[in-house]
């Protein structure tokens, strides 16, 4: 059997080295999710693109345990026979007993093991399973929460795998590492049972601090002041706050995603996290700069393409100066700040209109709710369009024979007699096939809830309603994007790299993987310091802003201050001319390193190694790297000035429309350089801390 190998973190392109050399050759790691190969939200995400750097470190030890969902192994997986012949003999045992366990390999990048469990199989034991862990540790799950039911049975599965797996010798010495409270129950298992097994758990939110913020509750300010219990048995959650909490003491190494949620984690489950554990992505690295750069050039032109079909007939402003704006993710109105970027967008109209600027913003909000399918205006905008393309191709195609008979005859055209009565009839049809007697549609959707649904409700009082005089529209597509759909047939890459801007305003984000995917994408984004993500590049980044970080102070400012700084980055942002916002685009992108698991994913290679030490002191020695601090390397300012509009000047004395048009581009690095050489400083200042500070635990 090949062995795993100990890795060593090298550098990446300037960030610091990192060497920890721990011989792996005798253990084996099992990672433990209810979101391995099955996507329900940012744990798949982590999982997914961590796979091949852990898949490099482990090699053949490294199994990825999940639950057993038939459509997503259909398209996911590889089934196989075990590889390893104690899993083997483990996965035949229960099988045997009446589980159904599977195993294969994940098609992702790195193809990792991954043993899939179908919890439905043995719900005959949920009752059994139910009463020893009331008798275990008084967690009493009630029968209608299913998805307690499923960590239940999901529980005490994995802990029967890693029971069987270590029945037999030590070593290999098991790390097994759990995700999540749904994931926890195992791993508190594993404990009770004292199974030789290192555990670790990385909470990826808390429960209560997901259920407290979207409460309307002064969360940040009140942290050490929460009656634990009584929140929970308030909101029906109690037995699922208890799983949470038993996995996070119980565990040798508690982890989670950020420093913010680090302290969320000590006053709510009462344990300070041992290692911050950021999440990263897969990083793809262009080799030429304007590659990402064109592939947001193609992206552009087809939201256009949509745009255009869904204001036909209301396209009175300029598709060339129109920045696309975006916020998605799960639904969660405030706790992902979309009830702020609605203000600050009515603001950012009020400021555009008075100062007559032409530039028009779409705004696209991106989050799934129930909904009864497409609508059928916003579908017939697509249509019209369609139509029109279509008579334009047509009446161009019986304009290019007339030009060719003209010429092959020797002559040259009489313009005026080249399009004939009827070409003019098809055009005029086709123009007024593009008459409509409403605005285009906020919503792309029929909603089930439309008129409770709070993004609609917002809309409707700040009064923007995609009329001719507003300068910035919206458009509120309640469903993830997919490449398959008839209105905006763009998967959500696609879509991100076509946008300008993305903003994620949250109240409540341990991480927030979207400003992190539009960092690696090159696109600029806006996020919190309330924000896993914001917190960390503020930390990393001498001026963020600068790179098109920009981060929004939500901690030590009222809302409506808050309020004000997003509409204040949102101007300014408009203001820049399309060379500028190209720099910016270079500049975010080159962030990406930073974000990448390469980086990144020396923290998770450190809370295993902890673990080890841990729980086999004998054979493992753990010399700490101060794992609690995602501390190191810090981004410098940029050579030259940020790309602020009124002092990132042009050198030349006058600076022309055409400049800005793509023949006359020159890119990030002479145009720095250049600026260097005059030396203009003066950055886009952030607004300054102050007014009312709030007292803050954080
Ligand atoms: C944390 O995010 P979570 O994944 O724990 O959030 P959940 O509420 O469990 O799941 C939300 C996800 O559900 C997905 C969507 C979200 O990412 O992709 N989803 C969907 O696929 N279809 C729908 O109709 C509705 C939602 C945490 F909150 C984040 O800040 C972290 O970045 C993340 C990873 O650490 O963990
Ligand atoms: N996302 C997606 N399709 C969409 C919109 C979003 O797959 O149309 C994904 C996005 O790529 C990101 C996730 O949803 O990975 C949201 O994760 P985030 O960490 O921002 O927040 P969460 O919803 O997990 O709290
Ligand atoms: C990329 C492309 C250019 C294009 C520009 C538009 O840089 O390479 O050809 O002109 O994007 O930028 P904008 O910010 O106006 O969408």
């Amino acid at each position: 059997m090949p062995l795993a190998r100990s890795l060593s973190v090298t550098s990446l392109s300037g960030l610091e080295e990192w060497d920890e050399e721990f011989d792996l050759e005798d253990a084996v790691l099992f990672e433990i999710a209810w979101e391995v190969a099955n996507k329900v939200g940012g744990i798949y995400t982590v999982i997914q693109t961590k796979a091949r750097l852990t898949a490099e470190e482990w090699g053949e030890n490294y199994f990825l345990v999940g639950p057993y969902v038939e459509s997503n192994v259909r398209t996911q997986v590889e089934l196989i026979e075990p590889t390893n012949p104690v899993l083997k003999r483990t996965i035949d045992k229960m099988n045997a007993s009446g589980c159904k366990v599977y195993f294969g390999r994940w098609l992702i990048e790195g193809s990792p093991y991954v043993v899939l469990i179908d919890v439905a199989f043995t719900a005959w034991s949920l009752d059994r399973w139910k009463s020893e862990l009331w008798e275990l540790c008084d967690i009493g799950v009630p029968w209608f929460d299913r998805e307690a039911n499923d960590a239940v049975l999901f529980g005490f599965l994995t802990a029967w795998l890693l029971g069987e797996q270590n029945k037999y010798k030590t070593p290999p010495y098991v790390v097994a590492h759990f995700h999540e409270w749904l994931a926890g129950l195992g791993l508190v298992l594993c404990r009770h049972r004292q199974l030789p097994v290192a555990t670790i758990f990385t909470t990826h939110a808390t429960l209560l601090g997901r259920y407290l913020c979207a409460g309307n509750v002064d969360f940040y300010n009140n942290l050490a002041e929460f009656n634990v219990d009584k929140e929970a048995g308030d909101r029906q959650i109690y037995h699922r706050y208890c799983l949470e909490r038993a996995a996070a003491h119980c565990a040798h190494v508690f982890t989670t995603v950020s420093q913010i949620t680090a302290i969320e984690a000590e006053h709510l489950l009462k344990r300070k996290p041992d290692v911050v554990t950021p999440n990263g992505l897969n990083v793809k690295k262009f080799s030429a700069v304007h590659e990402f750069q064109n592939l947001h050039a193609q992206s552009k032109n087809r939201i256009q393409e949509f745009v255009r079909g869904h204001f036909y007939g209301h396209l009175d402003f300029n598709l060339d100066k129109c920045l696309f704006l975006f916020i998605a993710g799960r639904y969660e109105f405030s706790n992902k700040g979309a009830d702020l970027f609605l203000e600050a967008l009515a603001r950012l109209n009020y400021l555009l209109r008075v100062n007559h600027s032409d530039v028009t913003v779409i705004a696209f909000f991106i989050m799934p709710a129930r909904t009864n399918n497409f609508n059928v205006e916003t579908l017939k905008g697509q249509a019209v369009r369609k139509q029109l393309w279509d008579t334009a191709q047509t009446v161009k195609e019986r304009f290019g024979k007339k030009l060719y008979e003209s010429l092959l005859v020797g002559q040259l055209p009489d313009v005026s007699k080249m399009l004939d009565k009827e070409d003019f009839t098809i055009m005029k049809r086709a123009i007024f096939a593009t008459q409509r007697q409403c605005q285009p549609p906020i919503c792309t959707h029929n909603m089930l809830e439309d008129s409770s649904d709070p993004i609609l409700n917002c809309v409707r009082r700040i009064g923007l309603f995609n009329s001719s005089a507003d300068r910035v529209k919206i458009i509120f597509h309640p469903e993830f994007l997919s490449s398959t759909s008839p209105l905006l047939p763009m998967d959500y890459e696609e879509f991100v790299r076509g946008c300008h801007l993305g903003v994620f305003p949250s109240y409540y984000e341990p991480w927030g993987y979207t400003p992190a995917e539009c960092t690696v994408m090159g696109i600029p984004s806006i996020s919190t310091n309330l924000s896993g993500f914001g917190c960390f590049m503020e930390e990393h980044i001498a001026d963020p802003t600068a790179y098109g970080i920009y981060i929004l102070d939500r901690r030590f400012r009222g809302v409506d201050e808050s309020c004000n700084q997003l509409t204040s980055f949102l101007f300014q942002f408009c203001k820049q001319s399309r060379r500028q916002r190209i720099i910016q685009r270079n500049r975010t992108e080159r962030l990406s390193d930073l974000l990448d698991w390469r980086y990144l994913g020396r923290y998770y290679i450190s809370a295993r190694h902890m673990a080890l030490a841990k729980a086999f002191p004998d054979t493992y020695l753990y010399e700490p790297h101060d794992p609690t601090s995602t501390t190191g390397f810090r981004y410098p300012r940029p050579a030259s000035v940020p790309p602020s509009p009124a002092l990132s000047r042009h050198s030349s004395p006058r600076h022309s429309e055409a400049e800005d048009n793509d023949e006359d581009e020159r890119y990030d690095e002479d145009l720095e350089a250049e600026k260097d050489r005059v030396n203009i400083r003066q950055p886009y200042s952030m607004p300054k801390r102050g007014g009312k500070k709030q007292d803050c635990v954080l």
